[in-house]
């Protein structure tokens, strides 16, 4: 009998105890931080469970409403913005929350506010669900100075103050991953204990992929530096190997595999969207956190993607990250082109 295999599996290191572990090497910390993550467990779990049976309750369906950026909203995406803006408001410890459904801020009530602001899209690639392709929740939490005063300016933080990021992913499994700044962890719903079990401690994306991600139908669209790195990939240099594409059209999912298995996720700027689709508070800020935080790295076509300084919540980057060489690829195109 594995003696060590045997304690691995006996000893279940839940995200809470992960968290916890974490907070007792900082003996300053009151557990703010512990409190506000179980908050966004709960939620993630709850969708996780509306996921599932979405068929099942006739939940898919349009709600009959748009959001703020003008697409249509489904059920699904109505009810995971409310139990995450309940779940995050009720834990007493947030004083500002930024979400892709609605259009403004949510200040907390003065009696229940606490020190974090969390930017959140609660289901991320709704257009995927009728189709039971995975989606996912993407979070970002920022730390406020002064949490008796909020205001908007402190959810308009460049992206390196974020103080945590992580996504959930609802797929075969439901996969939650989080870096509280040191490193990146993956959990695993274990559905029959209702746990996050850390099942990819420490992940580290290869410093070169060989599978790029977009989506090739805007192509036409293109601008010069994009286009010849999609060109690169499929038509290599004399002795490379040319890369896999795979590309879901959820950020999640296609970020994911990306962490995992390597590579690069692009959504660029073309003619028709200068600044690119990905919200940057949201998308591109938590992603971005999460791939310099595995050793890879993210770039907007003209720099770090998390020292953009937004001016609007809602606002929009293009976003190349994944590899750490893959993205330098990208990064001396556009270097080459300003040059010229
Ligand atoms: P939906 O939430 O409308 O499905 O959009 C998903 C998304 O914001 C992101 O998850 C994808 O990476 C990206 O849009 C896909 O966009 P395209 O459909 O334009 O490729």
């Amino acid at each position: 009998m594995d003696h060590a295999a045997d304690a691995l599996r006996t000893d279940l290191m839940t995200i809470t105890r992960y968290v916890l572990n974490e907070q007792s090497k900082h003996p300053e910390s009151r557990g703010d931080f512990t409190i506000l993550l179980s908050h966004i467990v709960l939620g993630c779990k709850f969708v996780c469970s509306s996921v599932n049976k979405a068929g099942l309750a006739k939940l898919i369906g349009l709600a009959g409403e748009t959001n703020v950026q003008g697409e249509e909203q489904k059920k699904l995406d109505v009810l995971s913005n409310d139990v995450f803006v309940k779940a995050l408001v009720s834990s007493g410890r947030t004083c500002i929350l930024v979400s892709e459904e609605d259009e403004e801020a949510t200040f907390v009530e003065p009696a229940l506010r606490g020190r974090y602001c969390v930017v959140f899209d609660p289901l991320d690639g709704s257009s995927n669900i009728d189709c039971g392709v995975s989606i996912g929740t993407i979070f970002g939490v920022y730390m406020v100075k002064d949490f008796t005063e909020p205001t908007l300016d402190q959810a308009l933080q460049p992206g390196k103050n974020m103080v945590a990021a992580g996504y959930c992913m609802y797929g075969s499994s439901c996969t939650l991953v989080l870096s509280t700044g040191s490193g990146v962890n993956g959990f695993t719903l274990d559905p029959s204990l209702g746990e996050f079990i850390l099942t990819h401690p420490d992940i580290k994306i290869p410093k070169k992929g060989k599978i790029y991600s977009v989506n090739e139908g805007n192509a036409k669209n293109w601008d010069g530096p994009t286009a010849k790195y999609v060109e690169n990939c499929k038509f290599p240099k004399e002795g490379s190997s040319p890369k896999s594409l795979r590309y879901i059209g959820s950020m999640v999912a296609d970020v994911h595999r990306t962490l995992l298995y390597g590579g690069i996720f692009l959504y660029p700027a073309d003619k028709k969207s200068p600044s690119g689709k990905l919200r940057v508070l949201y998308e591109v800020f938590p992603m971005s956190f999460l791939m310099e935080q595995a050793g890879g790295q993210a770039f907007t076509g003209k720099e770090r993607a998390l020292d953009l300084l937004p001016k609007k919540i809602h606002e929009r980057s293009p976003i190349f990250l994944g590899s750490y060489d893959d993205v330098e690829e990208i990064k001396a195109l556009y270097a080459a082109e300003a040059k010229n």
